[in-house]
């Protein structure tokens, strides 16, 4: 006897979603790391959470524990974006920023994230900075242990994932790399996203090219 095979969503049907990075007050002007004009993207980035396009929206809180190992201020004689060493790997330092518990750590106001179905927050060790949502940065044992999230992706069926949030050039871009070496469909949303370092916006731009992510504009999605 032939069985039918119905189209469950849940089942079968590959779904799309939408990951909004850190969109936290330190991150917009006035902020304590403020990034060159990062209130342009709420209007539109609201406009987009409230359209329905995504079958599922998650986003990320950058939230660090005071002292943590990624400020300036824990280490003699740096200042805010000094290079340094740490476990191996180059590591910026920055200045104190979204402090667990601060309003500078809050997520925006402006953006409906009753939509959201997971906040995953992150760099909440001491000792080990995270950017990307997949996965921490490197750990003492020089490991990058993830974040579940690309588990909880995969248990939702998720196939393509449209990204877009602040900072273009470190958490949204680490973020979409480790996404695309997952295994995802990888889709960038470039105005939605703004860059701590704007002059290295067309490197950035054909660096996520070359590993295969897309890149397009708010209006095609
Ligand atoms: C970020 C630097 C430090 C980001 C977070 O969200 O891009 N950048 N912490
Ligand atoms: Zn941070």
């Amino acid at each position: 006897m032939m069985m039918a095979i119905t189209n469950s969503s849940h089942r079968s049907k590959a779904r799309r979603a939408l990951l909004v990075i850190d969109v936290q007050y330190d991150f917009l002007p006035g902020g304590a790391l403020a990034v060159p004009h990062g209130d342009e993207i709420l209007a539109p980035l609201r406009d987009l959470m409230n359209s329905g396009a995504f079958d599922l929206i998650v986003a990320t809180q950058d939230w660090h524990p005071r002292g943590h190992i990624s400020f300036a201020s824990s280490h003699r004689r740096r200042r805010p974006m000094d290079v340094i060493d740490l476990y191996g790997h180059a590591q910026t330092l920055w200045p104190d920023h979204c402090v667990q518990g601060t309003r500078g750590a809050m997520l925006h106001a402006d953006l409906p994230w009753d939509k959201a179905a997971l906040i995953i927050r992150k760099a909440t060790d001491p000792m080990v900075d995270s950017y990307s949502a997949m996965r921490n940065n490197w750990n003492p044992r020089s490991k990058r242990p993830r974040t579940g999230l690309a588990g909880f992706l995969r248990e939702h069926r998720v196939r393509d994932i449209y990204i877009c949030g602040l900072a273009r050039d470190f958490c949204v871009r680490w973020s979409a790399e480790d996404a695309a070496k997952d295994g995802f469909r990888v889709v960038l949303i470039w105005d939605l996203c703004r860059s701590i370092d704007p002059a290295g916006d067309d490197r950035l731009r054909r660096r996520l090219i070359a590993r295969g992510i897309k890149i397009v504009n708010s209006s095609e999605v």
